[in-house]
């Protein structure tokens, strides 16, 4: 199906104009598409590969956009355009998922920024979308990818993606390998400290949020497919470890990558500066550490996939997965 007959499903104001793509994204396949009129839409289609029960997804945007929108009516967040046939999502025949939303305008996002203004207001307001869950009970939501900030778990997967190498691709990451297993016992620091388990986004990196470009509103929080219980840790060291880094993940120079210390001290005061209130002592002395638990397992997460033949994450070139991974290693010693 072509995206204009995709985009015929939904119930926008014209007939499409214009799509592109948006790459920016490694999971989801994400369009811009303009209608008839000038309005413009995000069209998108959820990695079934990695969402295996997407209605459960959508299920859990929904609980946590209205409860949002309930609390804050200004906030200008996302909000599904229905299907023709009134369904806030379309199913194709093959299982894939289509959802579309209003293209918030007069807006832009990153991939890596360097105002520590820009770097406070983004944590201010990933702080400030935990805190207006803290009183949704965890339960409410489904656990739509377990396991998915597990460290210890995405550490053992590694070790049995290389004890397999299917790809034989080992012998030339031996040197990122090898450190990885150097760093063991900084998988279960988070996971042996008994946080508490909050309704968390946990994929806060910076290009899941919008900036206003004349600063007229707070920025919004986007992507909110993972969106389920987990720790506040995750997300504000995924913050950190994303936006506070001097380079792209996929830099082609490690000696290019560190993290930013202004940065990081921005990104802290602005998170603490929502979130204080409900983080607990033993969550707050542990924010700097969870940067370098979630920077160890994307690590992980990059030289496994890499190791397996790029399965799950999007690639421009051979080898991108271990650029990856190389980064976020680089990104770790820097620490
Ligand atoms: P993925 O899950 O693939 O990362 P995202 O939902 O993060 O997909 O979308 C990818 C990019 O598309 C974002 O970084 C942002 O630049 C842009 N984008 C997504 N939704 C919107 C929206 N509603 N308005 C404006 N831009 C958007
Ligand atoms: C993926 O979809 P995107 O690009 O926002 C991934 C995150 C990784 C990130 C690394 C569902 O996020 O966990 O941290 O890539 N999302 C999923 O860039 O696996
Ligand atoms: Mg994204």
């Amino acid at each position: 199906m072509t995206l204009p007959e995709i985009a015929a499903h939904f119930t926008l104001p014209g007939s499409v104009e214009s799509h592109s793509e948006i790459p920016t994204g490694l999971i989801n396949s994400t369009h811009l598409v303009g209608c008839a009129g000038g309005q413009r839409f995000i069209l998108q289609a959820l990695n079934s590969a990695v969402f295996k029960k997407p209605a459960e997804v959508m299920e859990n945007i929904r609980t946590v956009t209205a409860h949002i929108a309930a609390k804050d009516s200004d906030a200008r967040g996302l909000e599904l355009i229905p299907t023709t046939s009134g369904e806030p999502w379309l199913t194709l025949e093959d299982g894939t998922l289509w959802r579309c939303y209003p293209f918030i305008e007069g807006t832009e996002s990153f991939t890596k920024i360097t105002s520590p203004d820009l770097a406070y207001k983004a944590a201010a307001a990933f702080g400030d979308f935990q805190a207006k869950l803290a009183d949704l009970a965890p339960s409410l939501l489904h656990e739509t990818l377990p396991d998915f900030h597990n460290t210890p778990s995405h550490f053992s997967k590694l070790l049995s993606a290389a004890e397999k190498d299917p790809r034989a691709r080992l012998s030339g990451a031996h040197e990122e390998f090898d450190y990885i297993l150097s760093q063991k016992a900084l998988t279960t620091l988070l996971t042996d400290a008994d946080l508490p388990v909050r309704i968390t986004h946990n994929d806060t990196k910076i290009s899941n949020i919008l900036f206003h470009t004349d600063g007229s509103a707070p920025p919004v929080v986007i992507d909110l497919d993972t969106v389920m219980p987990g720790s506040a840790l995750y997300d504000f060291g995924d913050l950190v470890r994303s936006a506070a880094a001097s380079a792209d993940e996929s830099e082609a120079d490690p000696e290019k990558v560190f993290l930013d210390p202004a940065l990081t001290k921005a990104l802290t005061e602005g998170y603490l500066s929502t979130a204080a209130d409900f983080l607990t002592p033993a969550e707050t002395a542990l924010l700097q550490d969870s940067v370098k638990v979630i920077t160890l397992e994307l690590a992980c997460r990059f030289l496994a996939d890499h190791l397996l033949g790029d399965i799950y994450f999007k690639t421009n070139t051979e080898g991108h997965n271990l650029i990856r991974a190389r980064n976020q290693l680089a990104l770790l010693k820097s620490m």
